[in-house]
């Protein structure tokens, strides 16, 4: 198993994280986003959006973080991970379009800002990660995990860029459900950390 990865992406943090959740081993392979190698035609044969996750399994290419977390969970008969009944798959893949909607133009967006020097209008996607925060900071009032009564992987799904989203300025002090929860997924086994730059405001304690 090979998991094409960049270190400072959430995406594929996300992936990363679930394979060590699972205890999954996988060979890190880390694409050089600076030197565009992720547009190089090599890897454009992986994955022709350009772009890093990429999880290869022994010739099993699957690219975007949201289908492997989903591969790995049937893979791996995590069923805890991915229930199969209709409600727990229907609450599973909310989240998930989640992940890949509002948390990508939101706190995804902001620290692209910050850390990538993304053209988008800071104030724009500030407002729109507040905006999900403030539906996540209800949804999970009274509730440990966000789709069910165990960990699944719309709480990986959503971890990385929520975890890392001051890095973006975006100020998560007023959200204490959702702080509550990023620490319930860091001490989840197997956890592993998605990796700290300095720019940003403070993260809440
Ligand atoms: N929908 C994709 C989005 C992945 C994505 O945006 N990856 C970024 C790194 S965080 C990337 O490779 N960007 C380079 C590009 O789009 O050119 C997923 O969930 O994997």
């Amino acid at each position: 198993m090979k998991l094409y990865y960049h270190p400072l992406s959430g995406h594929a943090h996300r992936a990363r994280l679930f394979l060590s959740l699972l205890g999954v081993d996988a060979e890190l392979i880390e694409v050089d986003l600076a030197a565009r190698a992720h547009k190089s035609p090599e890897f454009l044969k992986l994955n022709p959006f350009g772009q890093v996750p990429v999880l290869d399994d022994d010739g099993t290419i699957v690219a975007d973080s949201n289908a492997i977390l989903v591969y790995l969970a049937k893979k791996h008969a995590a069923k805890d991970w991915l229930p199969e009944d209709p409600r727990g798959a229907a609450a599973v893949q909310q989240w998930l379009s989640v992940a890949a909607g509002e948390i990508a133009y939101g706190p995804c967006a902001a620290r692209l800002v910050t850390v990538f020097g993304a053209g988008f209008n800071a104030d724009e996607v500030i407002a729109r990660a507040h905006l999900i925060l403030r539906h996540i900071e209800a949804a999970l009032d009274g509730c440990q995990w966000i789709a069910a009564d165990q960990p699944t992987i719309a709480d990986v799904a959503l971890y990385s860029y929520i975890a890392r989203a001051p890095e973006g300025n975006v100020d998560r002090s007023a959200y204490s459900n959702v702080n509550a929860w990023l620490k319930r997924v860091e001490a989840l086994p197997g956890f592993v950390t998605f990796r700290k730059t300095a720019i940003g405001v403070p993260e809440p304690a």
